[in-house]
This record gives C-alpha cells, sequence and structure tokens, in this order.
C-alpha cells in the first residue's frame, strides 16, 4: 500500500485514534502531519535532506544524555515541604528557622555513590540524602548522608577513594559494589577509614527503604545569630516511621527481582497518601564543648555521641510529591554544600572546604552551563538579581536596562544593590597559621570510636556486621589485602577481628600499628545501633499474602482488617494474575504472579491457602522459595493450617515463636501486633543467612 501524507497509513490511523490530546508539534512549534514516515523520494526510494521533522526528532534524541554524577548517579527524587517547630532565632538568623510554623519547599534525592545511574538499589553502599531549601533568602542545601561519618578525613583522598571504590580500570567490573581488592586495598592502607567501614559493613548499608533511614550532615558547621555570635551545630534527620534495614542475602535477593525497590517503595508511598516524614534535628555546641570533647569536632571520621549533646528535635519534613519528570528534576537538581544562607555558615572541616570546591565543577560539566540555576528544579524562589550575565542557555532575560555592573551611577535605572545588612556575612572566625601540607594531630586517632560503634551494636547486629566483613573480603583475590585489614581491625575490636579471620578461614594476623592506642571507656552509644530502639508501629510496611482458588475469606478478611488498623499495606501474591477467587467467591486483586512476588519484596509475609492448593505449591519452586527465603531472613510468617503441606516442602518444619497460625479473628491483629519487632531474631542463629 502506498502511503503518503495526504492518506494515512494504518499506523497513523492507529496512533490518531488513540487520544485527542494536543497537537504533536517540532521543537519550532510546526505541527507534525505524520510522525511515522520519513520523506521519501518514491515509495521505496531514499529519504530526503529536507525532512527537517525527522532530521530534528534524531537530533535531539542522539543528544538525550548528560554525563551521570560521578558519585552519587543513582538516584529518586521528591518534593515536599520543612515546617519548623521550634524557632532557633536565638542562634540563627536563618528565616527558615526563624519561628515555629514557618514552612519552606524542599526538593530531597536520595541516592547511592559507587553505581552507576542503572546500577541497583540494594547496593550495599552509603545513601546519599541530599535536601534543597528554597528559602525566603536564597536556597540552602543539607547534602547529607545516612551515616554521620566519612571514610576520609582531606578532600584531596576522595578521587582516590572513589576510584579504589568504583569497578576496577581494567576490567570495568564490579558494578556498584565494593567487594573487590581495590577498594579493600586502599581502605586497609587508610586506617581513617576505619570508623566509616564499620558502618558501611553495618545494616545500615542496606535500608529497607529511604522512608526508614536517618540523615547526617556529617560535618560541623555554623549557626550565626543577629549578633554575629557562632553556635557550632550537626545536622540529623530522623525517620519518624523509624529505622529499618534488611539481611544481606535478602539485598542480593532484591536486587535480582526489583532493582528498583527503593524508588518504587518512595514513589508509591508518596502516590498513596503515606506522605514519609523525617523529622530535623540539631546538635548544637559551643568552642568550650569542643575543646573539652575527645576527638576534634572538624574531623568528618568522627561524630558526637548523642548521649553527650542531644539532638534538640527544630522540623519536620514531609515528602507529599513526586517528581512531574524524572529528568528535568531528579537528574538536573545541583546539590552544592556551599550553597547557605544567612545564618548558616561553615568550619574548617576539610572535607566540608573540599566539598565546597567540587560542587560547582560537577554542575558545570553535567548541566553544561553556568546557568544551571535557570533550571525550574535549580532556581531560588526568592528573587533573584544580579550582573552576571550570558553564557550557555541563558534563559532568563534581565529585568534592568543598561546597567550590567556596579558600582554604576543609573541611579533608580541602575539594578540591584548591595545590603551590608540583609545580605550573607561570614562569621569572622580568627585564623592564623603556617601554611602548611600536614594532617592535624587531633585528627590521630582512627580507631575508638569505631570500637565504640561496634560495642553500641546489639549482638544481632554485631553478627551482620562481621558477616559482611566476611563476606566483602572473601571476594578479595589478594591475601595481604585480607591479612591487612584484619590486622587493622584487631584495633577495634579482637572479637570481631577473630570472626572475620576465622570466617575466611585464615590465621589472626599481626595487629597493626595504630597511630593513637585504642580508646576502651568509650561508653556505648544505643543511638547508633538500628535494633536498640524497637518500633511502637508497623505503619507503612507491606506484607505479602501467599494466595491461591479458595483462600479462606474470613481470614484475609481479618488480615486486612488487622493491616488497616496498623497502617500496613497487604500485597496478594498468587500462582495467577487474573482469576483467582476466594472461599466466598470474590476475585482477589493480585499484586505479583508468584515469580515474580518473592517474599524478599515483604517485611512479613502470611500463606493463606487450601490444603489441596498447599500440595499444588508444594511443587512450585517459587512458591517454596517464598516460604523458605521468610524464614531464613527472620519474618514474621502467619499461616493457616492448613497450607503446612507447603513449609514442610519448603524444608521449614519448625514453627517458632514468630510464626502466627490464623485461627481466630484476633491471631490477625496478635501476627500484625508482633510484626513490630520487624524480625523474628531468635531465630537467625538456626539460619544464619546473613
Ligand atoms: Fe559529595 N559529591 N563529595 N559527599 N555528595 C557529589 O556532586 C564530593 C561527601 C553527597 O543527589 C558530587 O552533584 C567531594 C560527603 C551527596 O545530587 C561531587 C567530597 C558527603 C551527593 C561531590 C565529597 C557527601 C554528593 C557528584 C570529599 C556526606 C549527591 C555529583 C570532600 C555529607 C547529591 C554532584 C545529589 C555528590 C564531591 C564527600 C554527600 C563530585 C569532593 C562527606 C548526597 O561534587
Amino acid at each position: 500500500m502506498t502511503t503518503d501524507s495526504t492518506q494515512p497509513s494504518e499506523t497513523h490511523q492507529t496512533v490518531a485514534d488513540a487520544g485527542t490530546g494536543a497537537a504533536l508539534t517540532t521543537q519550532q512549534g510546526v505541527i507534525v502531519a505524520d510522525d511515522q514516515n520519513t520523506l521519501t523520494d518514491g515509495e521505496r526510494g531514499p529519504q530526503l535532506l529536507e525532512d527537517f521533522v525527522m532530521r530534528e526528532k534524531i537530533f535531539h534524541f542522539d543528544h538525550e544524555r548528560i554525563p551521570e554524577r560521578v558519585v552519587h548517579a543513582r538516584g529518586y527524587g521528591a518534593k515536599g515541604v520543612f515546617e519548623c517547630s521550634d524557632s532557633m532565632f536565638d542562634v540563627t538568623r536563618a528565616g527558615v528557622f526563624g519561628e515555629a510554623g514557618k514552612t519552606t519547599e524542599v526538593f530531597v534525592r536520595f541516592s547511592t555513590v559507587a553505581g552507576n545511574k542503572g546500577s541497583f538499589d540494594l547496593a550495599r553502599d552509603v545513601r546519599g540524602f541530599a535536601t534543597k531549601f528554597y528559602t525566603d533568602e536564597g536556597n540552602w542545601d543539607l547534602v547529607a548522608n545516612n551515616i554521620p561519618v566519612f571514610f576520609i578525613q582531606d578532600a584531596m583522598k576522595f578521587p582516590d577513594l572513589v576510584h579504589a571504590a568504583k569497578p576496577e580500570p581494567h576490567t570495568g567490573f564490579p558494578q556498584a559494589q565494593t567487594a573487590h581488592d581495590n577498594f579493600w586495598d586502599f581502605v586497609s592502607l587508610m586506617p581513617e577509614s576505619t570508623h566509616m567501614l564499620m558502618w558501611i559493613m553495618s545494616d545500615r548499608a542496606i535500608p529497607r527503604s529511604f522512608r526508614f533511614m536517618e540523615g547526617f550532615g556529617v560535618h560541623t558547621f555554623r549557626f550565626v545569630n543577629e549578633r554575629d555570635e557562632s553556635t557550632y551545630v550537626k545536622f540529623h534527620w530522623k525517620p519518624v516511621a523509624g529505622l529499618q534495614s534488611v539481611m544481606w542475602n535478602e539485598a542480593v535477593k532484591i536486587n535480582g527481582a526489583d532493582p528498583d525497590f527503593h524508588r518504587r517503595d518512595l514513589w508509591n508511598a508518596i502516590e498513596s497518601g503515606d506522605h514519609p516524614q523525617w523529622e530535623l534535628g540539631v546538635q548544637l555546641f559551643d568552642d568550650d564543648f569542643a575543646d573539652s570533647f575527645d576527638f576534634d569536632v572538624l574531623d568528618s571520621t568522627k561524630l558526637i555521641p548523642e548521649e553527650h549533646v542531644p539532638v534538640r528535635i527544630v522540623g519536620t519534613m514531609t515528602l507529599n510529591q513526586n517528581v512531574d519528570n524524572f529528568f528535568a528534576e531528579t537528574e538536573q537538581v545541583a546539590f552544592c554544600t556551599a550553597n547557605v544562607v544567612p545564618g548558616i555558615d561553615f568550619t574548617n572541616d576539610p572535607l566540608l572546604q573540599g566539598r565546597n570546591f567540587s560542587y560547582l565543577d560537577t554542575q558545570l560539566k553535567r548541566l553544561g552551563s553556568p546557568n544551571f540555576t535557570h533550571i525550574p528544579v535549580n532556581a531560588p524562589r526568592c528573587p533573584v538579581v544580579h550582573f552576571q550575565q550570558d553564557g550557555h542557555m541563558a534563559t532568563q532575560v534581565p529585568e534592568f536596562g543598561r546597567a550590567n555592573y556596579e558600582p554604576n551611577s543609573w541611579g533608580d535605572d541602575g539594578g540591584p544593590r548591595e545590603d551590608p545588612v540583609a545580605g550573607y556575612r561570614s562569621f569572622p572566625a580568627a585564623e592564623s597559621g603556617d601554611k602548611r601540607r600536614v594532617r592535624p594531630e587531633s585528627f590521630a586517632d582512627h580507631y575508638s570510636q569505631a570500637r565504640q560503634f561496634f560495642d553500641s551494636q546489639t549482638e544481632v547486629e554485631q553478627t551482620h556486621l562481621a558477616d559482611a566483613f566476611v563476606f566483602e573480603l572473601s571476594k578479595v583475590d589478594t591475601m595481604a589485602i585480607q591479612t591487612r585489614m584484619i590486622g587493622g581491625l584487631r584495633n577495634v575490636s579482637e572479637e570481631l577481628a577473630r570472626e572475620v579471620a576465622d570466617g575466611l578461614g585464615l590465621d589472626l594476623p599481626e595487629a597493626s600499628d595504630a597511630a593513637r592506642p585504642t580508646r576502651t571507656d568509650l561508653e556505648p552509644s544505643p543511638a547508633l545501633s538500628i535494633l536498640a530502639a524497637p518500633l511502637t508501629s508497623f505503619a507503612g510496611r507491606r506484607i505479602g499474602v501467599l494466595v491461591a482458588p479458595g483462600s479462606d475469606a474470613d481470614v484475609l478478611e481479618a488480615l486486612g482488617d488487622a493491616a488497616t488498623t496498623e497502617g500496613v499495606t497487604l500485597a496478594f501474591v498468587a500462582p495467577k494474575k487474573h482469576g483467582v477467587e476466594d472461599s466466598a467467591g470474590n476475585v482477589l486483586e493480585i499484586a505479583e504472579k508468584i515469580d515474580g512476588g518473592p517474599s524478599v519484596l515483604f517485611d512479613a509475609v502470611a500463606v493463606v491457602v487450601t490444603a489441596d492448593q498447599a500440595e499444588r505449591l508444594a511443587g512450585d519452586a517459587t512458591a517454596k522459595d517464598f516460604v523458605s527465603d521468610a524464614h531464613a531472613h527472620c519474618k514474621f510468617v502467619a499461616y493457616t493450617p492448613e497450607a503446612t503441606a507447603l513449609f514442610e516442602a519448603a524444608g521449614v518444619s519448625d514453627f517458632d515463636d514468630g510464626y502466627h497460625e490464623l485461627n481466630t479473628g484476633s491471631a490477625a491483629t496478635g501476627f500484625i501486633e508482633g510484626c513490630r519487632s520487624v524480625r523474628f531474631w531468635d531465630r537467625q542463629q538456626h539460619v544464619d543467612a546473613t
């Protein structure tokens, strides 16, 4: 059949019938008549150069990619609002904290660090937690992580750290993981990384969701008040829903089942109206405290335990809107630690100062123009008036006429003027010293807080941490790196070093030299543990319910009621996606077909099937995995008595106290309330699947 633009082709017809949206145009606004066929000379003839529609379309497509971030490439953003709950006018002139009830628009981007943009969400990694506050006085970026310390003390080592963590240059793998020689070679030679390694090997590095993790500004910043008085401040985000992580064996499987697990979770929570919230807390202290504290407050490999300086909650952030477009917002958002507002200032933390320098370079490289603040997600919401001009992609037409410099004598037409009162004033810290390349003596203790972190973990968490070291080091081929690392760990904890050596099948090596003896007198800090403070609610979690034709309608109803009361979502998993009816003939809405919905995607599981169906599922490998994984990952499990054949086939015969038989209506409530413990950790010693 011959097709031309006056005789719509079959395909064209189908597309045209599909909707009544606005007319499709070129970038120049010309309406496109045929978006299916390139202009040719004759039906089977050559394409014509004059086809500007096709040329423009392909041209733009060829230029769709921009460089991904060199670190934190994989991220996910959302919009929301920060509400101040406690005025900090006494310590900072920043309007965002000026009075209780003051609200400020925010944009948040969560990220992993090492993986490429297309890597998986459940990598063992630090999570970025960057927040842009569009304040009335300009943009303030709190570019935080979910771990309160960092690997290095001086920004000059950042390229080395990142090179070592990323895929090895000769092979180009492994992707999004530190379990390889180069990384462990580097960190085993950098004792200052030890504290951070403890966090990275802990469950903090495999969070269940962005919604269930803390955020930390890491560095010591300054607040400065109207009287130009300075107070040191460390920033903390505390998730209202509590902290929760997954197990390593689970993380590995989630990455296969749903590489987008974290972003999907955030998107779904916001879409369903279950808006994630974090409280913003500050640790405030003065020079006297800084001088008396055991460690240097300018050293980013150290934290100040909350038990020493309590976290004062000053507001709440609510993420209530997903992005309208991933690229325009999440990909183009440009954070920078140097984006501060009057009342917030820097300290001499060498890592912070290096970051202040670095981020602008990155923005220019990625976004291609110094005018990246014209992009809506980066544009301040307050007036922006200056004499900076031109450059690639300048999208704004300055409102003032001839003045593009100052001072000028053009009076009211002379454009903006500086304002020494409202303007940003740097804190006049007194500085003196010789120009030298030197690491402060006060940064020299690399092991004491690492030990304190280990001592602050519950036994379950210590096991996970030791297992993580064993796993990562087992992927290292060079034995000298393994022994050097274990030698360093001996300075943290003999017990930990022994377990790691034993897990690898190595003899305990000599302890490595330490610049300072490890202090053993630091009190454990319960705030550093995830599990020390149990949850008071299971709200926001997802329970996977394995169902099949004939599932008991009363049990499902009781489960549904209990879940609603707790604020938990039930997701039905079944052998087929459609046509599954319960015992009362209700058609069940199936979230996942069993092979696409393994139990690792859920916080707890229930198996509600008839005896016949249990027998059938007992022959289904994915159904058996559903049950045996839930068991191995210490999840709470509810089941109907008829379902036991499936458990037996999956090798689960010991129904411990983490199992709840759904024999009455109240059993469902008991099960869901029991889930507040998140996992039945007593099982761990029997299953050993960390
Ligand atoms: Fe970053 N970091 N960083 N970083 N960082 C970047 O900026 C850098 C550090 C953090 O979602 C880059 O726009 C240096 C600590 C987050 O867009 C880059 C040093 C902390 C994000 C950069 C550090 C962070 C970044 C890459 C050592 C925790 C993602 C892309 C001194 C407090 C922001 C970009 C987003 C991103 C440099 C160390 C957090 C290259 C030189 C410590 C959350 O500029």
